[in-house]
Formats: C-alpha cells, structure tokens, sequence
C-alpha cells in the first residue's frame, strides 16, 4: 500500500512540472525559436498508438517515437518515415484523404537547441484544433482543449542541448458538450492551426502586462506588469519614448507592478491608427510592443470612440485563408483579408465566431480597423452543464487575456444566435458578468435574433438586454424568411435605450452566377437583396452599425448543393478567389454615404 502511495505521489509531482503556465504575453516581441515548418504525420483513427487493444493509456504510446533498435523488435509505426505537413496547417486541406476526417492524428517534430542553464524554456502554441496532448522528448507536458486560443508549457525540465523531439497529439472529433457544440455552420479544421514557438526567457521573466487608458479618461494611461516568480520588489522600467515617458515602479508580493500616468497621446482613430512603441525592462528581462490609446463608450443609442459618435461600417469574416481553402494563419492572409474589408470601406470588422489568430488583431490594429471578437458559444450548446460553462469562459478569459492591449478592439461577444431559455440566460449572464471582470474598459456584446414578424413587426426581445452594452443581432430577410420585396412592409423594434448593430444578414451568390434578381444563387439576387435590406434596416432607431454576413465564401459540410454551394456557403461578398460579387458595390456605396453622414 505505501508503495503504491508512494509511486502516486511520484506520478503526480511528475504531472504537476509539466503543467500549463500562464500565457506569455506578446509572443511575437519575445526571444523564440520557430518550431512552423515541416512535421511528420500520422493518421490514427483508432487511437491506437494511445490505446491498447483493452482500451487502457499506453504507457509507451507514439508519442515515445521510438525505433526498433534491433532487426527482430515489433515497433508498429515511425514517426520519421511518415508523411511531411507543413504546420501551421489544417489537415483537411493539406492531404485529400483527410478532407472530412475527424479523429486523431499525431504530428512530430525534430528540433536543435543550444540549452543555457540560467534560461526557461516554453512551448508556445498559437492554436490546436480541438484536443491537443503535448510530449517532449517522450514525456507529457501536458494537454488543452479549444480550437482558437493560445496556450503553453514551461518545458525547461524537458528540454536537453541538442537534438529534441516535440509530438502533438490531435483529435478534432466533435461532442455535444464542448465549445463549439456539434453543430455549426463552418467547417471542422482540425490540427496545428496557428504558429509553434519555443520561447527562450529568463529565470525572472516579464509574463504579463497591460497599457491601455483607463475606462471613460483620455489621459489616464493604466500601466501594470507582471513577472513571473511572484518576486517582491523588483525595479520595472516602463518607457514610451515618443511621449518622453519614462518612470520605474516596483513589484508587490505577487510580482505584480502597477501605475498609473497621465498622458497626453494622439488617440488612435480608424482614419489615424497611431501606435506608440513603448519598453518594459525588469532586471532580468525586457519587452517591446506597439501600443494604441482610445476610448470607447455608448451614451444612450450611440457610440463614441475617443468622445465622437461614430457608426461601424463592418463585414463579418471568417479565419479562411484567401486565394485558397483551409484556415488562414499568417500576417499576409490578415493584410488580404483586411484590405478587401477597407476597400469595401469599412473603419470595423466582426471577427466571427470564435478568436482569430493574433496576426489578424494586430494587422487590423495598424490599418485602422476596429474588432469585434467572439467565443465559440454557438447555438445549441450545453446551456445547462456546468463543464461546458467552465470551457466557455476559460475561452473568453484567454482571448481577453491575449488581446488586452489591443485598442482597436472594442466589443468582446459572449454568444450567436442562441436558443432562449432560462438556463441560457444564466450561462450568458454569468459569462457577461465575467467579461467585465476581466476588462471593464470594452463594450459586451452578443449576437441576438429576431426570427419571426407577425405582420411584418420584427420586434427583438431578449432577457440579455441588460447585460450588453450594444444589442446586436442577426437577420436574414430575403433569404431564410420572407423575400426582398417583403423588406419594403417591414418594421422594427428594439424597446433598448442601447445602441443597434446588425451582426449579420445576407444571402448565397455564386460568383459569376447571372440571372433575373428574384433567381436565387445569381449575384443579382444578392444584389438586390443588399439593395433592400440596407433601405430597410437604415430606419431602425439607433441604427449604429452593420457587418453583413459575409466577406469571404466559406467552407461548411452544411452545404451541399452540387454546383452551385460544393460544400461553400456561398454568402460572401468576395469569393474565395478574390473576385468582387455585386453585393461589394453596394455595399461600398453605402459604407461611402455612412462615411460622409458621420464626418
Ligand atoms: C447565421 C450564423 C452563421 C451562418 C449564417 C448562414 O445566422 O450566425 O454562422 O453561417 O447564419 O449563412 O446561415
């Protein structure tokens, strides 16, 4: 029995060094190693190199890499001489075979590392979709749940001088209780998604920070700093060169430094999307990062930026890699991305439906682009299971957690379009209530419904009213209800004294597609439809933005008209080969005539 105590003991300290450490912040202005590139894969739909034929956890299973060390050893797999994906990837576009595949696949990668002794080391993932279990050198470092978030590992115990081996273990495989749910109408990427980096950092090392303006003040620069040993009294040195700012603060007893500084910066603007490059140094570490000031608030049914009224001229967008198929990752799929968006004339983009990679962010910070950003809570998800709720806000803190220095973001989304019920309402109310916790310098919001209108009256009634800041909500006249005639008769009512965005609307064109603009699927149909829906939703009252459903074509498995949807819905406003549908024109106009109203 102490044996076996003592063996328990042994196990759990050994699981409890590999644990998942808080994020370091601002990967990109951290010392790392690029561990994107080529990565051998192997498919196991069975789970097989984790089970045994009893179905127990292997003890030795693929993620030992191991070879036969002699001619007559039985070693069922090699990850050496399976097949090479270049990662950052999705599987599903990267071999035909595995298009709509869903299970398990194990990647591995060699790497180099000249390890110093007074150095940490940590294991960076930009995303893995959906379950990722993480080895290094055969040992577990531990494991993450959730497509579209960051997350790492302090390998600094497993790590060794020259020749390591990292393997992941993938499973995209879909379940009712997870976030997102079973069902959604995008495609199930699965794999390494987003960058991998091993990051090289000191003992004593700059984990976190925040620099934004304090809610509702313009002047009141909000600085805090966080190492991560929890080490008291440690001189931080925080500068903003352009501004002459330079002042030093000390570490509490938790690590944490904080200040607050009056300044006087150019505000950020979508028209002049300023950045100022600002330093933080610790005694051991030093961090560098562009930073933008603003402030957002709704006074009654408006929106202010920086004190103006301002109306969002946005397009809702999915993380689909343009001119091609898969999931989009890097900086130049971001400028694509965005440049439709600014060319269409938007000064706002909804970044739907979960966390976009912080390339996206960052690229829309620099062109002048504000951010909506959202969490997987789609649908039908598990309103009533408590580990569902836990998922879903761990996703809202590590999204909040990533991109709270980001100015240009100013709308967190708790949801889309869910089912009502009073166990939904206590979900989204508690994770409403946790956003504000976490940043209470942003705007709440979510996207809502209005899904019938007895005689043509399309009243919005939803208890979560009093928990955003912005009532949003998506509608599809014209094409799920009622035609675009029918948008002439229709009246709306949003009994909220809040500011208005629609967060969606729209209808399927195949570009190229001609015909009469009542023959669906044609760019004409599309066209109109825009044509009546923006006459008819500029009449709402407190009518503060709009992001149409959708900038670019999408994959989805929900689609699956031969020839005419080939597994895309078909809704963007650009295809996914860049060519402009009719939609983009009007939508262009308006964006022009909404530019010149709000000078
Ligand atoms: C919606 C959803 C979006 C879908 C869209 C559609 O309301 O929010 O995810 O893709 O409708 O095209 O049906």
């Amino acid at each position: 029995m102490k044996k076996i105590l003592l063996l328990l003991l042994i196990l759990l300290s050994l699981d409890g060094l590999a644990q998942e450490i808080p994020l370091l912040s601002n990967i990109y202005g951290r010392d790392y190693q690029s561990l994107n590139g080529k990565w051998n894969y192997v498919v196991d739909p069975l789970e097989n190199g984790y089970y045994g034929y009893r179905l127990e956890v292997l003890k030795n299973g693929f993620f030992k890499n191991r070879k036969a060390q002699h001619p007559g050893e039985l070693v069922e797999y090699n990850l050496d001489t399976s097949p090479i994906m270049d990662i950052p990837s999705d599987w599903n576009m990267k071999d035909k075979q595995l298009f709509f595949y869903e299970g398990t696949v194990w990647f591995k990668k060699d790497f180099e590392l000249n390890k110093k002794p007074d150095k940490k080391y940590i294991l960076y993932f930009g995303a893995v979709s959906y379950d990722a279990k993480v080895y290094v050198n055969g040992e577990k470092v531990g494991e993450h749940v959730g497509s579209f978030t960051p997350f790492n590992f302090d390998v600094t115990g497993y790590v060794k001088s020259g020749s390591n081996f990292v393997v992941v273990k993938v499973d995209n495989k879909r379940h009712k209780d997870n976030v997102p749910t079973l069902n959604k109408d995008w495609w199930n990427y699965g794999g390494i998604t987003r960058e991998v980096m091993l990051a090289e950092v000191s003992g004593a090392y700059i984990q976190d920070y925040f620099v934004q303006l304090e809610k509702g003040s313009a002047d009141n620069l909000k600085v805090w700093v966080r190492l991560n040993d929890n080490k008291v009294n440690q001189e931080i040195t925080f500068s903003i060169p352009e501004l002459k700012i330079r002042t030093t603060l000390k570490t509490n007893e938790n690590g944490l430094a904080e200040i607050s500084l009056k300044v006087k910066p150019q505000l950020w603007t979508p028209e002049n999307p300023k950045l100022y490059d600002i330093n933080i140094a610790a005694p051991e570490d030093e961090v560098s990062d562009q930073i933008a000031f603003r402030t957002i608030e709704t006074q009654g049914k408006e929106i202010l930026l920086n004190g103006k009224h301002i109306f969002l001229r946005g397009v809702s967008i999915h993380e689909e890699a343009p001119y091609s198929q898969g999931r989009a990752w890097s900086k130049e799929h971001a400028r694509t991305l965005l440049t439709w968006a600014k060319e269409m004339g938007c000064n706002y983009v909804r970044l739907a439906h979960y966390p976009h990679n912080e390339n996206m962010v960052r690229e829309a910070e620099k062109m002048g682009l504000m951010v909506w950003s959202e969490i997987p809570v789609y649908w039908t998800i598990s309103f009533e299971n408590e580990a569902t709720y836990q998922n879903a806000q761990r996703q809202l803190h590590d999204m909040i957690y990533r991109d709270k220095n980001r100015a240009n973001v100013i709308i967190w989304s708790i949801a889309n379009e869910t089912p009502h019920s009073d166990a939904r309402d206590k979900f989204l109310s508690r994770l409403a209530t946790y956003a504000r916790t976490q940043d209470n310098t942003r705007l709440i919001s979510m996207a809502m419904e209005v899904t019938e209108a007895p005689n043509n009256l399309n009243r919005l009634d939803d208890n979560m009213n009093e928990y955003v800041d912005i009532i949003s909500f998506n509608q599809y006249v014209g094409w799920y209800r009622a035609t675009n005639e029918d948008a002439r008769k229709m009246k709306w009512e949003v009994p909220y004294n809040k500011p208005v965005i629609i967060s969606e609307f729209g209808g399927d064109a195949l570009k190229g597609l001609h015909g009469d603009k009542t023959e669906r699927w044609t760019e004409e149909y599309q066209e109109e439809l825009y044509i009546r829906n923006l006459e008819m939703l500029d009449q709402i009252d407190g009518l503060s933005g709009l992001s149409p459903w959708i900038l670019v074509d999408f994959l989805s498995p929900r689609r699956q008209l031969p020839r005419i949807q080939d597994w895309y819905n078909r809704k963007g406003l650009v295809s996914s080969w860049g060519e402009k549908k009719k939609a983009y024109k009007v939508m262009q106009d308006y964006y022009q005539k909404k530019k010149m109203q709000f000078q």
